[in-house]
């Protein structure tokens, strides 16, 4: 386990961490940049404390004052979900900048990924992955998710990616870059707010022993460093509408042109779009697929620990 004096896990996670107890990484992005502030307090509480009532210990992951924290308190948490502290959206490629630095920032999957796995938490919940933006092969703007996800070892719980991307350009990518795709109790690959892309998932998973069993086979037996995805659809009873998501849909990548919109700002302002155009809707949506993740990772972690046995010092 990498501890530095730039990235420090908590306490209560590198004690889990040495023994070999479960633990669920959580991103800061989606609180700060994807949730409308007062509500993202609520769910980061609500994520916390599914983790820890199916048995793991929950890490949610930001750099704040030039130090990366693995675990926050109340009071960090308060910080991360505060407009008014102004965290900024880091990549992986953010992380130097702003741990050298001495700023603070939220951290997308693919920083969240990258800091999880240098203290030794092999798996993450999110809400949606990045991927292909759509009119990337003019663009390029391909998230770092992917490339992130391509090397390094950690188990992603997420539903799927959002529909505002190029899905089949993403799964194309994910294939390239040899990461198991793990669909969750179900044949198709989620989108997001809407259970079913259209897309057949690669493979389908029942249990959450079947993700453990698979993700130790393919840490132990194949080569490489690549993570592994779970695609966790958003739960029936809070799936978006078709026809409203497919509309706000339209008018989010209208939107997107007319104010000339570009690189880290697309994922947020298209989010914001769904969230005042929906009537509440999509957020009921997001914070019941993003809830539902963390439960399925927490199954995961415990899962993985149980078949690989209490650590010995
Ligand atoms: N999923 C959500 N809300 C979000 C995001 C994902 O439910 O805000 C964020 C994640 O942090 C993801 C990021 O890593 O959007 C992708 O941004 P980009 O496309 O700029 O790489
Ligand atoms: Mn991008």
């Amino acid at each position: 386990m990498v501890s530095s004096m730039r990235t420090r896990a908590s306490e209560e996670v590198a004690t889990a961490v040495r023994e070999g107890r479960p633990v669920v990484a959580l991103e800061s992005t989606l609180l700060a940049h994807g949730l409308p502030p007062g509500h993202n307090r609520k769910v980061a509480a609500r994520l916390e404390a599914v983790v820890r009532e199916r048995g793991a210990v929950p890490a949610t992951i930001a750099v704040l004052d030039g130090v990366a924290r693995i675990g926050l308190s109340d009071d960090e948490l308060d910080r991360v979900c505060d407009p008014d502290a102004g965290l900024v959206k880091l990549s992986q490629r953010d992380l130097g900048p702003v741990l050298g630095l001495g700023l603070s920032g939220a951290t997308t999957v693919a920083s969240t990924c990258a800091l999880a796995h240098s203290v030794g938490v092999g798996v993450f919940a999110t809400g949606g992955l990045g991927g292909v933006h759509r009119g990337a092969a003019t663009s390029w703007d391909v998230s770092a998710d992917l490339g992130v996800l391509a090397g390094t070892p950690v188990v992603v719980v997420c539903s799927g990616v959002k529909s505002v991307l190029d899905i089949p350009a993403t799964l194309e990518v994910l294939e390239t870059y040899s990461v198991p795709v793990l669909a969750y109790r179900t044949d198709a690959f989620p989108a997001f707010y809407l259970r079913d892309s259209g897309l057949p998932a690669p493979w389908r998973v029942d249990t959450a022993d079947q993700v453990a069993a698979t993700v130790l086979a393919h840490r132990t037996e194949v080569p490489g460093d690549s993570g592994v995805l779970v695609a966790n659809p958003v739960p029936s009873d809070v799936e978006m509408d078709r026809d409203l998501h497919d509309r706000l849909l339209r008018e989010g990548l209208d939107l997107l042109r007319s104010r000339d919109v570009r690189g880290k700002d697309v994922t947020p302002v298209l989010l914001e779009h769904f969230h005042s155009g929906s009537g509440g809707a999509s957020l009921v949506a997001n914070e019941g697929l993003v809830v539902h993740n963390a439960e399925v990772a927490a199954d995961v972690a415990v899962a993985i620990s149980e078949r690989s046995g209490p650590v010995r010092a």
